[in-house]
C-alpha cells in the first residue's frame, strides 16, 4: 500500500480548496474531495486521482461518513482541512435569517463536526488540522455576521489545538484577505488568486513533525482591511 499522506478537504469543489486538491495532488498527497456538488468533485478526483465524497458538513453524519470513507479508502487520514464556508451580505437587516441559519451551522458548526469526526484517525496517524479562518476573523467587520463565523473559528484553531497538545497533532488556522473565488458573485481585480492560499497551506503541511504553523494570515499586497 502506497504510504503517500491522505489529506481530507472539505469545501473542495470550487476556490481556495479545489486549488489547494491540485497542489497537494502534484505533491503526491491521496485526496478526499468533500463538497455538495457532486458534478465538479467529480470532475476534481478525476484530475487529481482523489476520492469525491458528497459531504454536507451541516449534517454530523455526512461528517462521520467522510472519515469513514476515507480510511475504507486509504487506511487512515493525515490531514483534514475543514475549509468549507460561505458568506453573507453585511448589514444586520440585509440577509435572510434562513441565510444566516445556513452560514453560520456551516462555517462555525460544520468545521467543528469535520475536526470532531476526524480526531480519531488523526489521533492514529499523529496527523493534522486544518482550519480557514480569516482576516475577517482578525478584525470586526461592521455589520458582519459572517465575521462573527470567522471569530469562532479563529477560537476553535486555538481551542483544538491546546486540547490535542501531546497528541502528535498539528494545528492550523488558515486566514486569508480576499481571494477571487465564487465567493464573492463578481471576479475583482487586486484580490489574491486561490493558488496562493494554496502555497499557504502545502507550507504548513511540508513542515517537519516538529513544526507547528499555527496561523498563515494572507492578505493581497492592497488590502488595508
Ligand atoms: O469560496 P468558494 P472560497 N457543506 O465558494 C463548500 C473562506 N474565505 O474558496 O457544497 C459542504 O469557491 C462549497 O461547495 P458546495 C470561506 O469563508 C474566503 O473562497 O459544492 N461544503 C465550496 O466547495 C471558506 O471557508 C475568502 O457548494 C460546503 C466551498 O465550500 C473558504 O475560504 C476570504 C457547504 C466554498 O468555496 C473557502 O471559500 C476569507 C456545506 N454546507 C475566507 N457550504 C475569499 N474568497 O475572499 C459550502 O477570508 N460548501
Amino acid at each position: 500500500m502506497s504510504d503517500a499522506p491522505v489529506f481530507v478537504i472539505t469545501g473542495a469543489s470550487t476556490g481556495i480548496g479545489a486549488a489547494t486538491a491540485r497542489q497537494a495532488a502534484a505533491a503526491g498527497y491521496r485526496l478526499v474531495l468533500a463538497a455538495r456538488s457532486r458534478d465538479k468533485l467529480d470532475a476534481l478526483a478525476e484530475e487529481t486521482g482523489g476520492l469525491a465524497v458528497t459531504t454536507d458538513v451541516m449534517r454530523w453524519e455526512d461528517n462521520e461518513a467522510l472519515i469513514a470513507a476515507a480510511v475504507e479508502a486509504f487506511g487512515g487520514v493525515d490531514a483534514v482541512w475543514a475549509n468549507a464556508g460561505f458568506g453573507a451580505k453585511r448589514g444586520w437587516l440585509e440577509e435572510t435569517p434562513e441565510h444566516w441559519h445556513d452560514m453560520v451551522v456551516t462555517n462555525v458548526l460544520g468545521a467543528a463536526y469535520t475536526v470532531r469526526a476526524a480526531i480519531p484517525a488523526l489521533k492514529e496517524s499523529r496527523g493534522h488540522v486544518l482550519l480557514t479562518g480569516s482576516v475577517a476573523g482578525r478584525k470586526v467587520m461592521p455589520g458582519s455576521l459572517y465575521s462573527c463565523t470567522k471569530w469562532a473559528v479563529t477560537a476553535m484553531a486555538e481551542a483544538v489545538r491546546v486540547d490535542l497538545d501531546g497528541t502528535g497533532i498539528r494545528t492550523t488556522l488558515i486566514s486569508p484577505g480576499a481571494v477571487d473565488t465564487p465567493f464573492f458573485d463578481n471576479p475583482s481585480e487586486g484580490r489574491l488568486e486561490p493558488d496562493d492560499i494554496a502555497r499557504a497551506v502545502m507550507y504548513a503541511l511540508g513542515q517537519p513533525p516538529h513544526v507547528d504553523v499555527n496561523e498563515v494570515l494572507v492578505r493581497p499586497t492592497a488590502q488595508a482591511g
